[in-house]
Protein backbone atom coordinates (compact mmCIF):
# COMPACT_ATOMS: atom_id res chain seq x y z
CA UNK A 1 0.00 0.00 0.00
CA UNK A 2 2.98 2.57 0.64
CA UNK A 3 4.23 1.98 -2.55
CA UNK A 4 0.60 2.62 -4.71
CA UNK A 5 0.30 5.81 -2.59
CA UNK A 6 3.68 6.86 -3.12
CA UNK A 7 3.10 6.37 -6.94
CA UNK A 8 -0.48 7.91 -7.04
CA UNK A 9 1.72 11.24 -5.51
CA UNK A 10 4.22 10.67 -7.88
CA UNK A 11 2.17 10.75 -10.86
CA UNK A 12 -0.05 13.48 -9.57
CA UNK A 13 3.30 15.22 -9.91
CA UNK A 14 3.73 14.21 -13.56
CA UNK A 15 6.49 12.14 -12.28
CA UNK A 16 6.25 8.39 -12.90
CA UNK A 17 5.49 7.13 -16.74
CA UNK A 18 2.79 5.05 -17.81
CA UNK A 19 2.64 2.04 -16.34
CA UNK A 20 3.18 0.15 -19.53
CA UNK A 21 6.00 2.16 -20.42
CA UNK A 22 7.91 1.34 -17.28
CA UNK A 23 7.20 -2.05 -17.16
CA UNK A 24 8.55 -3.04 -20.37
CA UNK A 25 11.92 -0.75 -19.69
CA UNK A 26 14.82 -2.28 -19.95
CA UNK A 27 16.48 0.13 -17.48
CA UNK A 28 14.13 0.45 -15.04
CA UNK A 29 13.71 -3.37 -14.50
CA UNK A 30 17.28 -4.20 -13.84
CA UNK A 31 17.27 -5.81 -10.42
CA UNK A 32 21.16 -6.86 -10.56
CA UNK A 33 21.96 -3.12 -9.39
CA UNK A 34 19.75 -3.50 -5.99
CA UNK A 35 21.58 -4.03 -2.82
CA UNK A 36 21.42 -6.76 -0.90
CA UNK A 37 18.80 -6.70 2.03
CA UNK A 38 20.99 -6.61 5.50
CA UNK A 39 18.53 -7.33 7.60
CA UNK A 40 17.23 -11.32 7.63
CA UNK A 41 14.12 -11.99 8.93
CA UNK A 42 15.34 -16.03 9.32
CA UNK A 43 17.90 -18.52 10.62
CA UNK A 44 19.39 -21.16 8.50
CA UNK A 45 19.21 -24.63 10.25
CA UNK A 46 21.70 -27.08 8.90
CA UNK A 47 19.51 -30.51 8.02
CA UNK A 48 22.25 -32.66 6.50
CA UNK A 49 25.48 -32.51 4.03
CA UNK A 50 25.13 -34.22 0.12
CA UNK A 51 27.79 -35.09 -2.82
CA UNK A 52 27.10 -32.15 -5.20
CA UNK A 53 22.91 -32.15 -4.38
CA UNK A 54 21.07 -30.56 -7.23
CA UNK A 55 17.07 -30.18 -6.39
CA UNK A 56 14.58 -30.36 -3.71
CA UNK A 57 11.34 -32.45 -3.92
CA UNK A 58 8.94 -32.15 -1.55
CA UNK A 59 6.69 -34.80 -0.91
CA UNK A 60 3.04 -34.70 0.03
CA UNK A 61 4.01 -36.20 3.91
CA UNK A 62 6.79 -33.18 4.17
CA UNK A 63 9.42 -35.32 3.76
CA UNK A 64 11.75 -34.32 1.04
CA UNK A 65 14.11 -35.92 -2.31
CA UNK A 66 17.13 -34.04 -2.80
CA UNK A 67 18.89 -35.41 -5.87
CA UNK A 68 22.70 -35.35 -6.53
CA UNK A 69 24.32 -34.12 -9.54
CA UNK A 70 26.59 -37.67 -10.01
CA UNK A 71 23.72 -39.84 -10.23
CA UNK A 72 22.17 -39.83 -6.76
CA UNK A 73 18.96 -39.62 -4.89
CA UNK A 74 18.08 -39.14 -1.11
CA UNK A 75 14.94 -39.29 0.85
CA UNK A 76 15.29 -36.59 3.97
CA UNK A 77 12.64 -37.37 6.99
CA UNK A 78 13.54 -34.97 9.53
CA UNK A 79 17.57 -36.04 10.40
CA UNK A 80 17.24 -39.01 9.11
CA UNK A 81 18.55 -39.52 5.21
CA UNK A 82 17.79 -42.80 3.08
CA UNK A 83 19.49 -43.05 -0.12
CA UNK A 84 17.19 -44.08 -2.90
CA UNK A 85 18.03 -46.76 -5.06
CA UNK A 86 18.08 -47.44 -8.79
CA UNK A 87 18.71 -44.39 -10.52
CA UNK A 88 19.70 -44.99 -13.53
CA UNK A 89 23.03 -43.93 -15.22
CA UNK A 90 23.92 -40.51 -16.30
CA UNK A 91 26.70 -38.14 -17.61
CA UNK A 92 27.92 -36.64 -14.94
CA UNK A 93 30.30 -33.22 -15.49
CA UNK A 94 30.02 -29.92 -15.82
CA UNK A 95 26.75 -28.48 -15.32
CA UNK A 96 25.47 -32.38 -16.71
CA UNK A 97 24.18 -35.04 -14.70
CA UNK A 98 21.15 -35.86 -12.29
CA UNK A 99 18.97 -33.11 -12.48
CA UNK A 100 15.63 -32.26 -11.17
CA UNK A 101 13.16 -34.30 -9.15
CA UNK A 102 9.25 -33.49 -9.10
CA UNK A 103 6.26 -36.11 -6.95
CA UNK A 104 3.51 -36.33 -9.19
CA UNK A 105 0.18 -34.78 -7.50
CA UNK A 106 -1.56 -38.13 -7.58
CA UNK A 107 1.56 -39.41 -5.17
CA UNK A 108 -0.37 -40.84 -2.32
CA UNK A 109 -2.14 -43.35 -5.42
CA UNK A 110 0.35 -43.84 -7.71
CA UNK A 111 3.94 -43.12 -5.89
CA UNK A 112 5.30 -41.64 -9.42
CA UNK A 113 7.90 -39.42 -9.44
CA UNK A 114 9.29 -37.31 -12.62
CA UNK A 115 12.69 -36.59 -12.55
CA UNK A 116 15.43 -35.32 -15.85
CA UNK A 117 19.16 -36.71 -16.50
CA UNK A 118 21.45 -35.75 -19.06
CA UNK A 119 22.04 -40.00 -20.70
CA UNK A 120 25.34 -40.91 -21.22
CA UNK A 121 24.56 -40.02 -24.63
CA UNK A 122 24.62 -36.46 -23.57
CA UNK A 123 20.61 -36.45 -24.02
CA UNK A 124 18.54 -34.81 -21.79
CA UNK A 125 15.78 -37.56 -20.92
CA UNK A 126 12.29 -36.99 -19.43
CA UNK A 127 11.74 -40.39 -17.07
CA UNK A 128 8.88 -41.74 -14.64
CA UNK A 129 9.02 -44.05 -12.18
CA UNK A 130 7.56 -45.42 -9.10
CA UNK A 131 9.02 -44.31 -5.94
CA UNK A 132 8.66 -48.28 -3.42
CA UNK A 133 10.53 -48.26 -0.40
CA UNK A 134 13.31 -45.72 -0.98
CA UNK A 135 14.01 -47.71 -4.89
CA UNK A 136 13.23 -46.33 -8.24
CA UNK A 137 11.07 -49.16 -10.14
CA UNK A 138 9.39 -49.24 -13.37
CA UNK A 139 11.62 -46.41 -14.53
CA UNK A 140 10.18 -45.10 -18.13
CA UNK A 141 12.09 -43.04 -20.27
CA UNK A 142 9.28 -40.34 -21.47
CA UNK A 143 11.14 -37.94 -23.76
CA UNK A 144 14.51 -38.38 -24.59
CA UNK A 145 16.37 -35.58 -26.66
CA UNK A 146 17.57 -35.84 -30.21
CA UNK A 147 20.08 -34.81 -30.67
CA UNK A 148 21.89 -34.22 -27.41
CA UNK A 149 24.40 -31.44 -26.61
CA UNK A 150 27.04 -29.87 -24.08
CA UNK A 151 26.31 -28.04 -21.27
CA UNK A 152 23.58 -26.27 -19.94
CA UNK A 153 20.58 -28.55 -19.78
CA UNK A 154 17.64 -27.13 -18.72
CA UNK A 155 15.61 -30.04 -17.85
CA UNK A 156 13.09 -28.31 -14.99
CA UNK A 157 10.09 -29.89 -14.88
CA UNK A 158 6.23 -28.55 -13.87
CA UNK A 159 3.09 -29.78 -13.22
CA UNK A 160 -0.09 -27.39 -15.14
CA UNK A 161 -3.13 -27.32 -13.31
CA UNK A 162 -4.17 -28.20 -17.34
CA UNK A 163 -2.80 -32.02 -16.48
CA UNK A 164 0.52 -31.46 -18.65
CA UNK A 165 3.83 -31.43 -17.74
CA UNK A 166 6.10 -28.16 -18.15
CA UNK A 167 9.58 -29.17 -19.14
CA UNK A 168 12.45 -26.41 -19.82
CA UNK A 169 14.96 -27.26 -22.05
CA UNK A 170 18.57 -25.14 -22.43
CA UNK A 171 20.55 -24.32 -25.46
CA UNK A 172 23.01 -26.83 -24.61
CA UNK A 173 25.82 -24.44 -25.87
CA UNK A 174 24.43 -23.73 -29.09
CA UNK A 175 22.63 -21.07 -29.12
CA UNK A 176 21.42 -20.18 -32.54
CA UNK A 177 19.22 -23.70 -32.26
CA UNK A 178 17.27 -21.51 -29.55
CA UNK A 179 15.83 -20.44 -32.45
CA UNK A 180 15.23 -23.35 -33.94
CA UNK A 181 12.05 -24.69 -34.12
CA UNK A 182 12.76 -28.30 -34.83
CA UNK A 183 15.14 -28.54 -32.21
CA UNK A 184 14.26 -28.83 -28.80
CA UNK A 185 17.13 -26.87 -27.41
CA UNK A 186 16.33 -23.47 -26.00
CA UNK A 187 12.57 -24.22 -25.17
CA UNK A 188 9.75 -24.78 -22.68
CA UNK A 189 8.37 -28.18 -24.19
CA UNK A 190 4.94 -29.16 -22.72
CA UNK A 191 3.89 -32.62 -22.95
CA UNK A 192 1.34 -34.98 -21.83
CA UNK A 193 2.35 -37.21 -18.52
CA UNK A 194 3.68 -40.05 -21.26
CA UNK A 195 5.98 -37.44 -22.66
CA UNK A 196 4.05 -37.24 -26.22
CA UNK A 197 3.11 -33.71 -27.31
CA UNK A 198 0.09 -31.46 -25.62
CA UNK A 199 -2.36 -31.90 -28.55
CA UNK A 200 -3.26 -28.53 -27.87
CA UNK A 201 0.29 -26.80 -28.40
CA UNK A 202 0.44 -23.79 -30.64
CA UNK A 203 2.58 -26.08 -33.31
CA UNK A 204 0.86 -29.19 -32.57
CA UNK A 205 -0.35 -29.57 -36.37
CA UNK A 206 3.72 -29.67 -36.82
CA UNK A 207 4.41 -32.58 -35.46
CA UNK A 208 7.88 -34.09 -34.25
CA UNK A 209 9.17 -31.69 -32.07
CA UNK A 210 8.19 -28.42 -32.70
CA UNK A 211 4.58 -29.73 -32.20
CA UNK A 212 6.40 -30.04 -27.97
CA UNK A 213 7.09 -26.32 -27.81
CA UNK A 214 5.28 -24.26 -26.11
CA UNK A 215 8.07 -21.17 -25.83
CA UNK A 216 11.31 -20.51 -27.38
CA UNK A 217 14.31 -18.27 -27.18
CA UNK A 218 15.46 -19.66 -23.98
CA UNK A 219 19.21 -19.69 -22.74
CA UNK A 220 19.29 -21.94 -19.72
CA UNK A 221 16.38 -21.88 -17.83
CA UNK A 222 17.08 -23.60 -14.15
CA UNK A 223 13.53 -22.06 -12.91
CA UNK A 224 9.75 -22.57 -13.41
CA UNK A 225 6.68 -22.29 -11.65
CA UNK A 226 3.45 -21.41 -11.69
CA UNK A 227 1.83 -19.20 -9.72
CA UNK A 228 -1.89 -19.51 -7.63
CA UNK A 229 -3.10 -17.78 -10.49
CA UNK A 230 -1.84 -20.06 -13.08
CA UNK A 231 0.58 -18.24 -14.65
CA UNK A 232 3.62 -19.51 -15.26
CA UNK A 233 7.82 -18.10 -14.61
CA UNK A 234 10.57 -19.08 -15.28
CA UNK A 235 13.89 -17.51 -15.36
CA UNK A 236 16.87 -18.43 -17.09
CA UNK A 237 21.08 -17.37 -16.73
CA UNK A 238 21.93 -14.80 -19.67
CA UNK A 239 25.45 -14.88 -20.81
CA UNK A 240 27.75 -11.89 -19.64
CA UNK A 241 24.71 -10.43 -17.80
CA UNK A 242 21.25 -10.29 -18.52
CA UNK A 243 19.88 -12.82 -16.46
CA UNK A 244 16.13 -13.13 -16.93
CA UNK A 245 12.58 -13.01 -15.28
CA UNK A 246 9.96 -14.00 -17.50
CA UNK A 247 6.01 -14.18 -17.61
CA UNK A 248 5.89 -17.31 -20.06
CA UNK A 249 3.17 -17.09 -22.46
CA UNK A 250 1.75 -19.65 -25.24
CA UNK A 251 3.98 -19.87 -28.37
CA UNK A 252 5.98 -16.99 -27.38
CA UNK A 253 9.62 -16.27 -28.31
CA UNK A 254 11.60 -14.84 -25.58
CA UNK A 255 14.44 -13.88 -28.00
CA UNK A 256 17.74 -15.72 -27.16
CA UNK A 257 20.15 -15.32 -28.98
CA UNK A 258 18.82 -12.68 -31.11
CA UNK A 259 18.28 -10.37 -27.95
CA UNK A 260 19.99 -10.14 -24.31
CA UNK A 261 20.43 -7.41 -21.72
CA UNK A 262 23.89 -8.64 -21.23
CA UNK A 263 26.78 -9.69 -23.42
CA UNK A 264 28.70 -12.07 -25.06
CA UNK A 265 31.84 -13.60 -22.78
CA UNK A 266 34.12 -12.33 -25.59
CA UNK A 267 32.71 -8.70 -24.48
CA UNK A 268 30.82 -8.23 -27.70
CA UNK A 269 27.33 -6.67 -27.36
CA UNK A 270 24.51 -8.22 -28.55
CA UNK A 271 20.93 -6.56 -28.86
CA UNK A 272 18.90 -5.40 -26.13
CA UNK A 273 15.60 -6.99 -25.58
CA UNK A 274 13.62 -3.19 -26.46
CA UNK A 275 15.57 -2.90 -30.05
CA UNK A 276 13.19 -6.10 -31.59
CA UNK A 277 10.04 -5.98 -29.33
CA UNK A 278 8.53 -9.01 -31.10
CA UNK A 279 10.47 -10.90 -28.94
CA UNK A 280 8.80 -10.62 -25.19
CA UNK A 281 10.97 -9.03 -22.88
CA UNK A 282 11.76 -10.04 -19.46
CA UNK A 283 9.81 -8.54 -16.41
CA UNK A 284 12.79 -8.31 -15.00
CA UNK A 285 16.53 -8.75 -15.59
CA UNK A 286 20.08 -9.25 -13.71
CA UNK A 287 23.61 -7.40 -14.54
CA UNK A 288 25.54 -8.32 -13.12
CA UNK A 289 24.41 -11.39 -12.69
CA UNK A 290 23.10 -13.55 -9.68
CA UNK A 291 22.54 -16.71 -12.09
CA UNK A 292 19.35 -18.05 -10.64
CA UNK A 293 18.65 -21.74 -9.88
CA UNK A 294 15.32 -23.16 -8.20
CA UNK A 295 12.28 -21.32 -8.40
CA UNK A 296 9.63 -21.56 -5.85
CA UNK A 297 6.14 -20.13 -4.79
CA UNK A 298 5.37 -19.10 -0.89
CA UNK A 299 2.41 -19.51 -0.32
CA UNK A 300 2.09 -19.48 3.39
CA UNK A 301 2.09 -17.37 6.33
CA UNK A 302 5.15 -18.59 8.35
CA UNK A 303 7.15 -15.75 7.09
CA UNK A 304 5.59 -11.81 7.56
CA UNK A 305 4.96 -10.33 4.28
CA UNK A 306 5.98 -13.45 1.76
CA UNK A 307 2.98 -14.51 1.20
CA UNK A 308 2.22 -14.89 -2.82
CA UNK A 309 5.92 -14.03 -3.24
CA UNK A 310 8.43 -16.02 -5.86
CA UNK A 311 12.04 -17.09 -4.52
CA UNK A 312 15.16 -17.45 -6.28
CA UNK A 313 18.27 -19.18 -5.06
CA UNK A 314 21.36 -17.44 -6.46
CA UNK A 315 24.30 -19.28 -7.25
CA UNK A 316 26.84 -16.13 -8.06
CA UNK A 317 24.41 -13.83 -6.16
CA UNK A 318 25.03 -15.91 -3.40
CA UNK A 319 21.88 -15.70 -1.69
CA UNK A 320 18.44 -16.11 -1.96
CA UNK A 321 15.96 -13.53 -3.73
CA UNK A 322 12.38 -12.37 -3.52
CA UNK A 323 10.50 -11.05 -6.07
CA UNK A 324 6.94 -10.08 -6.32
CA UNK A 325 3.62 -12.28 -7.14
CA UNK A 326 3.17 -9.79 -10.25
CA UNK A 327 7.18 -10.74 -11.45
CA UNK A 328 7.47 -6.85 -11.29
CA UNK A 329 9.75 -5.91 -8.72
CA UNK A 330 12.79 -7.31 -6.44
CA UNK A 331 11.62 -7.11 -2.87
CA UNK A 332 14.50 -8.52 -0.89
CA UNK A 333 18.26 -10.38 -2.13
CA UNK A 334 19.66 -11.67 1.01
CA UNK A 335 23.24 -12.10 0.88
CA UNK A 336 23.93 -15.43 2.78
CA UNK A 337 27.65 -15.87 1.34
CA UNK A 338 27.37 -19.59 -0.69
CA UNK A 339 26.21 -20.22 -3.64
CA UNK A 340 22.23 -21.60 -3.41
CA UNK A 341 21.57 -24.45 -5.86
CA UNK A 342 17.92 -24.49 -5.01
CA UNK A 343 14.77 -23.69 -3.47
CA UNK A 344 11.25 -25.21 -2.68
CA UNK A 345 8.29 -24.55 -0.35
CA UNK A 346 6.23 -27.73 1.28
CA UNK A 347 2.72 -27.71 1.17
CA UNK A 348 3.02 -26.76 4.82
CA UNK A 349 4.91 -23.79 3.91
CA UNK A 350 8.34 -25.09 5.19
CA UNK A 351 10.95 -23.03 2.97
CA UNK A 352 14.51 -25.53 2.52
CA UNK A 353 17.36 -24.21 0.56
CA UNK A 354 20.38 -26.27 -0.87
CA UNK A 355 23.96 -25.22 -0.98
CA UNK A 356 25.65 -25.87 -4.42
CA UNK A 357 29.01 -27.45 -4.59
CA UNK A 358 30.92 -30.93 -3.53
CA UNK A 359 29.62 -30.95 0.34
CA UNK A 360 26.14 -28.89 -0.40
CA UNK A 361 24.21 -28.31 2.93
CA UNK A 362 20.30 -28.91 2.90
CA UNK A 363 19.04 -25.74 4.84
CA UNK A 364 15.67 -24.99 6.58
CA UNK A 365 14.76 -21.33 7.13
CA UNK A 366 13.19 -20.66 10.41
CA UNK A 367 11.89 -17.55 10.44
CA UNK A 368 13.08 -14.95 13.19
CA1 LIG B 1 15.21 -13.13 -23.41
Amino acid sequence: MRFRSWRTVACALALCAPVGMASTSAVANNAGEIAATPDMPFDLQTVAKFEAPWAIAPMPDETLLISGKSGRLWHVDGASVTEVAGVPQVSYNGQNGFLDVAVAEDFADTGAVYFTYVSPENALVLARARLDSNVLVDIEQLWTQSPGGRGQPGGIIAFGADGFLYLTVGDRMQPDTAQMADNARGKVLRLTRDGAAAPDNPDAAGGGTRAMVWSSGHRNPYGLVFGPDGTLWLHEMGPRGGDELNQIKRGGNYGWPLVSNGRQYSGASIPDHNTRPEFLAPSLWWTPVIAPAGLAWYKGDAFAGWHDTMLIGALAGQGLVQIAGDGQSQINRWDLGFRVRDVAVTDAGAVYILEDGTQGRLMRLIAK
